[in-house]
């Protein structure tokens, strides 16, 4: 569409619990507005938006599709987001770059977690909201019931805008409540449907409706509220500019029911979505840094060209593609586009309009759109992008950390590099997967938002990549020292035959407070230990410390006071004195009652009220600490210190715990002394290793 006007785009998140529809509805939008002739289907594996083979196979979306729709003089951005937990930061970084969501509620199974979720998002981003209670041809629907749920659970200034005619097999079409006008919809997955007289059984509820729409439309205009407390009769003309800017401020949100498999109330979505949702227009100017300077960018269409990289796919065979948002400006795929956050050029090969797994190419972008960039090299999650020349920094997407860790290992060694490539490329494209060599233990761990999550990253560097994975719980990093003084005499002699060695140290070795890390301390007087000799005693007690005496890890917090030894004029060396300290080391730390420590992570839950009992029961039988209980609205945040070792599968564990609806995040607090019962284990269990090996 050449010369397109920014005050006709319209840029929305569909979002809400898993499987309540929305790919279903984007579908169905796509169909409506002859993107696609076909209507597609989750189970059939045909939708535009789930493409991905992970996505057919599971029938689950994993990544934000994005489906650019022209239709009735407007340009929809429909970011058709994935609805289950693993993916939410997904989720995230579409609500950040939309004006508006559709929450997409099942009108059978109500408001759900994931239903709170993007309420939540959507609230603290100040996005403009829709309810679609979808699924209303369904066994069990029940449209008053589940508005009551979003009433209840979310915000009771949800209102109909549409009303549905029947419910279950016989839902049959929509009531526009304002206009009272009735749309019977042949409910076969086309998109016909005639205009009819409101039913007569419906009349009542109808009219009610509209009364009760009425008055939260004149809540948000002063003048109206006195006219229509003086029982005039208001203009649809009148009533819709005072409905669109209720909608705006978030006094009002509408709430429109349908059926996306069988294509009923789509249209009138869309259209809802046209006269009430923000134009990019309207939406308040944006916080960014330029220099060091806060300022405001408003989304100006001759302002500078600035733009945010919300998300990068990789595709075998497309490559990467980046998606934007554009913040103010315009820019024309002839111009360099500058990468403000890196500092580095890139180059447009072009701009696609995104249709699912393709895109159309245009020559220009304007602020509000949704653009894919094939090929830009430099630039992640979270960067801006500019014209050279304009300074600009938005702030990045804020990601929740991630709750869950495999070890993972190639199956075959010559797979090490093969991995780190795979690695490098799938953490560029998903900002919530994390990857760390652990120094002590080794584990290469890979992190994420569950097993779900991992599972799919596990399979998409075995397909893409062709390196399979073993995976394993991830080694605690235990630690070593020591819980009273001892001192001890380490010396080496080998004197027979040729040139012997010599080395002799007496250290006291004492426990430094946690955290402390190592000390070395020398009281060496009268040269009974040459100085040249003396790093190399600390060295040694270095060394030895690494592999501790009880099981092996690394040895902390213990002060070590070389204070006498001797030497000998000839035998002595660096080697002889290295070996002697580490044999002090041995039998000192022996003796000053050495034990394991463990890492202790602070945890903090958030449950609702209903949970509280089991979580808090559960960290008793994890070793758990509570530290304190807060509530947060609805909500309730318990915080506690729990073992690391006691933590691995919790992502899974408290999950199921609360049917979903619990949170956690998790980092590490401090090292404790691991209880004397688990302790013998864990240093039986070493010894049995050590001998394999
Ligand atoms: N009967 C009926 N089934 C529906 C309707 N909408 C969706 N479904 C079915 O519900 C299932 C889930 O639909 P999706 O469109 O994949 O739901 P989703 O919200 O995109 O799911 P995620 O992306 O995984 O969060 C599929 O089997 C759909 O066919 C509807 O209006 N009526
Ligand atoms: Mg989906």
């Amino acid at each position: 569409m050449a010369g397109r006007l920014p005050e006709n785009t319209r840029t929305v998140a569909l979002t809400g619990h898993g499987g309540s529809g929305k790919t279903s509805l984007a579908e169905a939008m796509a169909f409506d507005t002859g993107v696609t002739t076909r209507l597609g289907k989750v189970e059939d594996g045909n939708t535009l938006s789930d493409f991905g083979a992970e996505e057919k196979k599971r029938q689950i979306s994993i990544n934000t599709s994005v489906l650019t729709l022209d239709h009735a003089g407007k340009r929809y951005y429909i970011l058709d987001c994935p609805g289950y937990a693993d993916f939410i930061g997904d989720l995230r970084s579409a609500m950040r770059v939309s004006d508006g969501t559709v929450i997409v509620v099942s009108g059978v199974d109500g408001v759900e977690v994931q239903t709170e979720k993007a309420w939540d998002f959507a609230e603290e981003m100040g996005l403009t909201v829709a309810f679609y209670i979808n699924k209303m041809d369904r066994d069990n629907a029940d449209f008053s019931r589940t508005l009551s749920d979003i009433r209840r659970y979310l915000s009771d200034k949800a209102v109909p805008l549409f009303l549905p005619i029947g419910q279950e097999a016989n839902f049959k079409g929509v009531i526009d409540v304002l206009s009272q006008k009735a749309y019977v919809y042949k409910a076969d997955g086309s998109k016909e449907f005639k205009e009819e007289e409101i039913p007569q059984d419906l009349a009542q509820e109808a009219s009610d409706a509209r009364e009760e729409l009425l008055e939260r439309i004149v809540e948000a205009d002063d003048e109206l509220m006195m006219r229509y407390l003086d029982g005039e009769e208001l203009a649809l003309d009148e009533l819709l500019p005072a409905l669109k800017k209720a909608v705006k401020e978030r006094k009002l949100f509408p709430v429109l029911p349908g059926s996306s498999t069988l294509n009923v109330g789509v249209l009138q979505l869309l259209d809802t979505i046209a006269s009430l949702f923000p134009s990019p227009l309207d939406m308040p100017p944006r916080k960014a840094l330029k220099g060091e300077e806060e300022i405001e960018v408003a989304p100006d269409p001759n302002g500078p060209f600035t733009a945010l990289c919300f998300k990068i796919m990789v595709d075998p065979y497309v490559g990467k593609l980046s998606f934007l948002r554009v913040f103010s400006g315009k820019l024309t795929s002839d111009r360099p586009i500058y990468n403000v956050s890196k500092g580095e050029e890139e180059r447009i090969s072009a701009f696609k309009m995104m249709k699912g797994k393709d895109g159309d190419d245009e020559k220009e972008i304007i602020v509000g759109d949704i653009v894919a960039i094939p090929k830009l090299h430099s630039t992640a999650v979270g960067d801006t992008l500019a014209e050279k020349g304009t300074d600009i920094i938005f702030p990045p997407i804020k990601f929740p950390k991630p709750v869950y860790s495999v070890a993972v290992l190639p199956k075959s060694r010559n797979d090490e590099d093969k991995l780190a490539s795979a690695l490098s490329k799938l953490l560029e494209e998903d900002p919530t997967l994390h990857f760390e060599k652990n120094a002590e233990t080794h584990d290469s761990v890979l992190s994420g938002m569950g097993d779900v999550h991992l599972d799919i990253m596990l399979s998409r560097i075995k397909e893409r990549y062709g390196v399979d994975l073993e995976t394993q719980t991830p080694k605690v990093p235990y630690r070593e020292t020591i819980k009273k003084s001892s001192k001890a005499q380490g010396k080496y002699k080998k004197q027979s035959g040729g040139r012997g060695q010599y080395g002799d140290v007496h250290i006291e070795f004492q426990p430094l407070p946690r955290g402390t890390g190592f000390e070395f301390e020398d009281r060496i007087v009268g040269g009974a230990v040459p100085k040249s000799y003396i790093p190399a005693v600390e060295k040694g007690l270095r060394e030895a410390m690494q592999k501790g005496v009880l099981a092996g890890y690394p040895t902390v917090d213990v002060k070590a006071i070389l204070f006498f030894g001797s030497y000998h004029e000839v035998d002595s060396s660096e080697m002889a004195f290295k070996i002697a300290a580490s044999m002090a080391f041995k039998k000192g730390i022996k003796e000053a009652s050495p034990v394991l420590l463990e890492p202790i992570m602070n945890v903090e839950v958030v449950v609702p009220e209903e949970y509280l009992g089991d979580v808090m029961g559960d960290f008793n039988s994890r070793r758990g600490k509570i530290m304190g209980i807060d509530s947060r609205g609805r909500l309730q945040v318990v915080k506690a210190q729990v073992p690391l070792a006691e933590m691995f599968r919790y992502a899974i564990i408290l999950r199921s715990m609360t049917s979903g609806r619990g949170n956690f995040t998790m980092e590490f607090s401090h090292y404790e002394e691991v209880p004397h019962d688990i302790a013998k284990k864990i240093i039986a269990q070493a010894q049995v290793e050590e001998e394999e090996e």
